[in-house]
């Protein structure tokens, strides 16, 4: 562990990333994988491999700050009871609201829920989980009765087919992609179809890639499911015993024209793939469908769900080993706020607002007030705001300015909300911008709890070091605000808690409110942890191996449900649009403020990219590394981004990464130009959708600026002067700045360092100013400018390495005249695929091991194995190909 930090070396607790919840431990070397964890077994990711570094957060939040100035704890909660307790009495319970996160651990969860719900009296809490797993939770709901994954990993090993539907695993699920990929290599008959518009990294990996158009996916289900009809692969006795709402299905199934060659047209692929992946689900006696953000974020989510689920409950594909509908959970305790019931659509532990539970709920909270109806979901939660519908508004670890869709309505909004409390861990978020009272949050490894994982597994994260400054863990702040609001309205007082147990038996405690009801969700057993076992707890499922597998499902007769779902969704296209799809680069967690300032995870995007085909560009007149402006049209709306060639992408489609904030490049966010339409029945964004408008744009100066660290007065110079463009990334022991500008940038117009000794040299297309003091015959560079005519595609490394060092003249002009950088493409050891190719054309390193031993590629976390695998593969088709 780095010097300074104070760590306890033995605590094993999980990754704060992603829903596959893989468990680590705190050792002597640092934070390694936990090999008794059974989500993982020891690997982590790059993202978890990185985890030390990520503690060093950037300007870490330290004190609570009530319009920038410094408060007390005391002072913050009380003032925001009495600004609950006067929103209350003057507007309204509904006149307040909570915008709360997946990554919040179950005890933080569970108080802003009770808080709202039944002290508040208002639903009005939503969670970035509504932009995240909504659309599943809605389909599980109708389906089954209850929000419940009938699916463990395990499975996974006892399968012949995995269908991948709208998942990129490998960047954004890795380690559970890499167990995908040990149960292919036990069991060679295990085929893997990936459906996804982009060929993406998953997709290659595939036995078969069905690159449907976007939003299709009910289409090929419905169609599937005609196929099965047609084939006679249904399971008749599993729907007459334990399924209803089928034979309006098939009435709906038979009546639409889903014949093969409409099919392969309105999906955009080959009859034989078509065929091939109906074969192959009608006659594989197992089969599991995992499914992520493709199949949410739609304006059909739900749909697309309950496709999926319709085409395993007719095939009795579901509730037992190796089968079933499988919803990856995006974030860290996105299982976890489903299972209190943090969205605003349901009251507690699962249950909905109907009148039994409702009373239920309030008699074991014994509170003052209830929330009786379902509130504002999050986008229509952020239009109240905006009206001035919301008068106190308390957003907890998530960066909504970013993430949500229409950013400019967001900022609007919060600049409209009377008072606006902010929990998180830096004061650099963009959300924390916003803030009239910000409060420092315990990150993770200070503060403790439980997450639940993609397959239902509660496990526990510990604290390994304590918070900075003032900085406290959430639940702990909820609470004082909760005892003051008691005291304000002399009510019992509800939090009262000494320990994040206390509050996780109350919690387990109050699932035993479902025990004598259909659902499942039940973890009252764990009711009365003493602190020994809550410390000691175990990784643990909760439901059994396969819930449902006694062919009870939640619904009140036992049955799960047909749902008819609407193929509606996948019209388009004028030609002056572009398709644009969303999501994630396989280094960045979201918006970037835990990961942003890490130089290797940084190096694998460096700055705002639009992806687009190589026939698409030149259809354009586009060239790599291009400014180009993106438009959302009939709005003010456009963003900024530089090209990159990627032929996974259909003509007409183009993909952005949802990563770009804050300082890194937050004038590029994507969602700025991201359609506002949401699923009707979930509220989830369609963020994997939208049609854009793509220019070319008039650059004069394309800029590169390099110094020692991040400085706010190069982006204060920057956003002053007009510049269309700009970008900033963390490198090794420097900062670097990437802009660009409609005016030629003229020499010695703008530098940033102290010495007053600069060299200025021509190069080809423009030229470079080295900012210098003199130490004999050498120079010492303080920073670096570039100023290009062209995009700037020289190897930046080299540059960068420079500042901070000695060098000779001589030296400089080199490097300065070196080549392109190549692609990274494994961050842990910084290899390229230019250093990749070169190695297996000049060392015969023709194997993925041969590459290994060479350059280490691929030997820390295993994340980019996939990736060096496709270079190994193609290379091997062009020899064949040659020699052919
Ligand atoms: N590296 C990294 N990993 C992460 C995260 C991160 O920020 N960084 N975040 C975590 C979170 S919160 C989440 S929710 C998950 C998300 O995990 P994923 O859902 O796997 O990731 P995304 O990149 O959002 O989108 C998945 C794929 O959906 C495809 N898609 C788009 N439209 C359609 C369509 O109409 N049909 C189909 N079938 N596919 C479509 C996209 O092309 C994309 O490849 O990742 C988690 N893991
Ligand atoms: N265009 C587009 N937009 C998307 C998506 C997409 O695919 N495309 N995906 C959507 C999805 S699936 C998701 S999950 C969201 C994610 O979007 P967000 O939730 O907005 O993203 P994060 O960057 O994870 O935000 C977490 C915030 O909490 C802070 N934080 C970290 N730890 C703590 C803590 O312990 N306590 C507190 N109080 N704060 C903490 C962090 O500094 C950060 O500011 O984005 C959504 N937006
Ligand atoms: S796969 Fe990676 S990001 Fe996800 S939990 Fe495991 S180590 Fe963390
Ligand atoms: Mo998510």
């Amino acid at each position: 562990m780095s010097q300074g930090c104070k760590t306890t070396i033995g605590t094993k607790t999980t990754c704060p990333y992603c829903g596959v919840g893989c468990g680590v431990e705190i050792n002597s070397n640092g934070i390694v994988g936990d090999a008794s964890h059974p989500a993982n077994s020891g690997s982590l990711c790059v993202k978890g491999v990185a985890l030390e570094e990520s503690l060093q957060t950037p300007s870490r939040l330290l004190y609570p700050k009530l319009n920038g100035r410094e408060v007390d704890w005391q002072y913050a909660t009380t003032l925001i009871a009495e600004k609950l307790h006067q929103a209350k009495k003057e507007t309204g319970p509904d006149s307040v609201a909570m915008y709360v996160s997946g990554q919040l651990l179950t005890e933080d969860y569970y108080v802003a829920n009770k808080l709202m719900k039944g002290y508040i009296g208002s639903a009005n809490i939503d969670t970035n989980s509504r932009l995240c797993m909504s659309s599943a939770v809605a389909a599980h709901i109708r389906a089954f009765g209850e929000d419940l994954v009938p699916v463990n990993y395990s499975d996974i090993d006892d399968t012949e087919l995995l269908v991948i539907c709208g998942a990129n695993t490998a960047w954004t699920h890795p380690i559970l992609f890499q167990r995908i990929q040990r149960a292919r290599q036990k069991n060679p008959n295990l085929k893997v179809v990936v459906i996804d518009p982009r060929e993406t990294v998953t997709a290659k990996q595939a036995d078969l890639h069905l690159a449907i158009k976007n939003d299709s996916d009910v289409i090929l289900f419905n169609g599937l499911l005609k196929f099965l009809l047609e084939e006679q692969c249904i399971d008749n006795d599993y729907i007459q015993s334990h399924t209803s709402g089928f034979k309006a299905l098939v009435a709906e199934v038979t009546a639409q024209r889903y014949s093969v060659t409409e099919l392969t047209a309105s999906l955009g692929i080959p009859q034989q793939k078509l065929t091939t992946f109906y074969q192959w689900f009608a006659r594989s006696p197992t089969a599991i469908t995992l499914f992520c953000q493709g199949v949410n974020q739609a304006k059909n989510g739900v749909d697309k769900g309950n496709s999926i689920i319709n085409a395993h409950l007719a095939t009795g594909k579901i509730a037992k080993s190796g089968c079933g509908p499988f919803s990856i959970t995006g974030q860290p305790n996105a299982m976890g706020g489903r299972e209190v019931g943090g969205l605003a659509n349901q009251l507690a532990v699962h249950r909905g607002f109907d009148n039994e539970s409702i009373q239920l709920v309030q008699n074991f909270w014994n509170s003052p007030e209830i929330a009786s109806n379902p509130g504002l979901k999050a986008v229509e939660l952020f239009e109240a705001v905006e009206r001035g519908d919301i008068k106190v508004l308390w957003i907890m670890a998530t960066n909504p300015v970013i993430s949500m869709p229409n950013n400019a309505l967001v900022k609007q909004a919060l600049d409209i909300c009377p008072f606006v409390i902010v929990s998180d861990i830096t004061a650099d978020s963009d959300v924390a911008q916003y803030a009239d009272l910000l409060l420092p949050a315990a990150g993770w490894g200070e503060k403790q709890g439980m997450v639940t994982n993609s397959e239902r597994r509660v496990s526990r994260q510990r604290q390994f070091v304590s918070p900075p400054g003032e900085a406290k863990p959430d639940w702990w702040a909820i609470s004082q605000v909760g005892q003051t609001l008691c005291q304000l309205e002399q009510t019992s007082n509800g939090f009262a808690y000494m320990s994040e147990r206390e509050i996780f038996c109350e919690f387990a405690a109050m699932t035993g409110l479902n025990s004598n009801s259909s659902l499942k969700l039940d973890l009252s057993q764990h009711a009365n942890l003493t602190e020994q076992e809550y410390q000691d707890w175990q990784p643990t499922c909760w439901g059994d191996q396969h819930p449902f597998s006694d062919g009870q499902y939640s619904h009140a007769d036992g049955k799960a449900r047909f749902i008819v779902t609407s193929d509606s969704g996948a019209e388009r296209q004028s030609n002056k649009l572009w398709t644009l799809n969303t999501g994630r680069q396989r280094d960045q967690w979201h918006t970037m403020t835990r990961t942003g300032h890490i130089p290797h995870l940084a190096a694998s995007e460096i700055e705002p990219t639009i992806y687009i085909s190589e026939l698409s560009a030149s259809r354009q007149n586009l060239k790599s590394g291009q400014l180009t402006r993106l438009i959302k049209p009939n709005h003010q709306a456009c963003i900024y981004a530089k090209i990159a060639i990627d032929d996974g992408l259909a003509a007409q489609e183009v993909f952005m990464s949802m990563h770009w904030a804050g300082r890194y490049g937050g004038n590029s966010a994507v969602n700025a130009i991201v359609n506002s339409e949401t699923d009707p029945l979930s509220g989830q964004p369609a963020f994997k959708s939208s049609l854009i408008e793509i220019e070319p744009v008039d650059v004069k100066s394309y800029g590169l600026f390099i110094k020692s660290a991040f400085d706010a007065n190069v982006d204060a110079y920057l956003n002053k002067n007009n510049f269309l463009y700009q970008a900033f990334q963390s490198d090794k022991q420097v900062g670097i700045w990437r802009f660009a500008h409609n005016q030629w940038i003229q020499k010695h117009s703008f530098t940033f360092s102290t010495s007053h000794r600069r060299i200025t040299i021509d190069i080809p297309q423009g030229w470079l100013t080295v900012d210098c003091n003199l130490m004999g015959e050498n120079l010492v560079v303080n920073s670096i400018l570039v100023v290009s005519n062209q995009p700037i595609q020289m190897d930046y490394s080299h540059l960068s390495a420079m500042v901070g060092y000695v060098m000779e003249l001589s030296q400089l002009l080199t490097i300065v005249q070196s080549e392109s950088a190549g692609k990274l493409i494994c961050s842990c050891f910084r290899v390229t695929d230019l250093q990749i190719n070169d190695a297996i054309k000049n060392h015969d390193c023709t194997t993925l091991s041969a590459l290994q031993n060479r350059l280490k590629c691929g030997t820390n976390c295993g994340s980019c194995i996939s990736q060096i695998e496709q270079i190994v593969t193609s290379h091997q088709q062009s020899t064949e190909h040659s020699l052919s």
